[in-house]
């Protein structure tokens, strides 16, 4: 992003005020930006390629002042505008980017314009959580902490609330600012940001995922690492080569990991008198089992949470009771229901191979699995091993079980086939032992049979629901 002065020598960023700006996609995070720049006093055309745009109609009514232009983005659109502001799901890859650069027309997403709002106008406190795995959690692992330590703290970003939604409400007035954001990030929001301005930030893991949007695996996570070039505290994770080896050894970089801590106010676990501590140095913070969330990729999450929330922290005494407060998210890992001595889990939320295969090692008793949809270009042999020593049975599902079946053929399990989520469930539950686990964590995205990931998960529930 080289240029941020409109054609009349202004910044862009320093005032929206008569700025023409083009707002690409017409979706949660449009209509927040759409909101903030109406709001500001710009100029908005609000751009989304599908022709016919469910929401169109409550979007005039909302912001009766802006131009709306429905159907594939083309070159016209670009003419005349000061900035452009991309929602996360616009692949970058689909603008002329080319050009834009040429006029020098920056091109950002929402997380930018928070983050120069931020630091110019609120200066509130910024936590960034970012990672192919453990976001969600993580992030609201360190909301819980911060409020139980008494900070005014918000969730915000990739989890479902748009950043500058936050924003139009502060200068609304509904709402004062807060102590401190805590953002979960995507890899799409990050190819977006250029400023950085974090007081602390982390890349949980990386994993294969989103393989549709990136060119490589290392382009997706050097997208990640990304993250890791402003100012701020870094957090890294010392189980993730990916993460650990991609950061230099600078100044500001505290560690997490599944092993004792590697020194003062590092984080990690240790065996203090028969039980599993989380510690922080030397200091005993809590025992694992303490934790309401299972499985040891959730122990790494806490030990994220925990370094994250430490570092705006002056006072830790309410670090434990926050974070053992929390007590888990809908769609990962949640038991549903027992029938019939099978235990049913749904991790619907697992949408890429790496959370399948956590949710799968967390196990200790026969599994049948129920995978499958958009596979998203992953390589599914990295299940075979698991899917041996762990599971009875394979159900798969949506468009891209050929795929699958193909790469799962040495994995030594049965694998079936079921057109629907209710077949799917009354199949495993056919197949599954008394004792045994039926665990819908399907490794793929969901937009091929669902409308999202949660209303999979709802299908899943239902139809178990259904056999009692
Ligand atoms: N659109 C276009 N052209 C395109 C692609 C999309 O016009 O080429 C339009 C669509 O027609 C639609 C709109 O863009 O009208 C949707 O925008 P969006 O896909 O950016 O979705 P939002 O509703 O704005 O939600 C986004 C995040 N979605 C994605 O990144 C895909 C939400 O994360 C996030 O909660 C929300 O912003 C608030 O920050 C969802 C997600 O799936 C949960 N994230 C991915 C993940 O977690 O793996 C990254
Ligand atoms: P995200 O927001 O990154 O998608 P979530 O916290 O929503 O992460 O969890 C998504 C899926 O990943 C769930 O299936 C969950 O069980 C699994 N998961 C959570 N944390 C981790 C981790 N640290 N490593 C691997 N898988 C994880």
């Amino acid at each position: 992003m080289s240029r941020q002065v409109d054609q009349s020598g202004n910044d862009v960023f320093s005032s929206f005020e008569g700025k023409v700006v083009l707002v690409l996609g017409a979706g949660a995070t449009g209509a927040s930006i759409v909101r903030w720049l109406t709001l500001n006093g710009a100029t908005v055309v609000l751009a989304d390629s599908r022709e016919n745009l469910p929401g169109f109609g409550l979007l005039q009514k909302e912001f009766p002042e802006i131009t709306v232009r429905p159907g594939p983005f083309s070159d016209k659109l670009f003419t005349g505008v000061d900035l452009v502001v991309s929602s996360p799901g616009v692949p970058l890859a689909a603008l002329p980017l080319e050009r834009l650069k040429n006029q020098e027309i920056p091109v950002v997403g929402d997380i930018e314009i928070f983050l120069r709002e931020n630091i110019n106008r609120f200066r509130a406190k910024v936590i960034a959580i970012t990672g192919t795995n453990g976001k969600s959690t993580v992030t609201r692992m360190v909301e819980k902490i911060l409020q139980s330590c008494g900070l005014d703290a918000v969730a915000v970003g990739n989890i479902g609330v748009p950043v500058l939604d936050v924003l139009t409400q502060i200068l609304k007035g509904d709402r004062a600012p807060p102590d401190v954001f805590v953002i979960e990030i995507s890899s799409f929001q990050i190819d977006t940001t250029y400023s950085f301005e974090f007081d602390a930030m982390a890349v949980l893991n990386i994993s294969e995922d989103h393989l549709d949007r990136y060119p490589s695996f290392d382009a997706y996570a050097a997208s990640k690492c990304r993250i890791y070039s402003g100012r701020g505290v870094r957090i890294v994770n010392r189980d993730d080569p990916m993460v650990y080896g991609a950061i230099p050894m600078l100044d500001s970089v505290v560690s997490f990991g599944l092993s004792r801590p590697n020194g003062h106010g590092e984080w990690g676990v240790d065996q203090v008198e028969g039980d599993l501590w989380l510690m922080c140095g030397e200091q005993k913070v809590c025992r694992s089992a303490e934790l309401k969330v299972s499985g040891s990729h959730n122990v790494s999450n806490a030990l994220a949470a925990l370094a994250l929330s430490s570092t705006v922290l002056v006072r830790r005494e309410g670090l434990a009771t926050g974070l053992l407060s929390y007590e888990g998210l809908n769609h990962r890992m949640q038991w549903v229901a027992d029938v019939g001595g099978v235990r049913f889990y749904n991790d619907s939320k697992a949408t890429n191979v790496g959370a399948t295969l956590a949710a799968i090692s967390g196990l200790s008793t026969p599994c049948v699995l129920i995978l499958g949809g958009e596979s998203k270009q992953q390589n599914f042999a990295l299940l075979i091993e698991a899917v041996r020593e762990n599971i009875r049975a394979v159900v798969l599902m949506g468009k891209d079980a050929p795929l699958i079946k193909h790469a799962l053929r040495d994995a030594g399990a049965q694998i079936y086939d079921a057109p629907s989520m209710i077949d799917a469930v009354r199949l495993s539950a056919e197949m599954a032992k008394c004792g045994d686990v039926v665990l819908l964590s399907p490794g793929c995205a969901s937009f091929d049979m669902f409308e999202s990931y949660a209303h999979r998960g709802d299908m899943f529930v239902d139809a178990v629901r259904s056999l009692s």
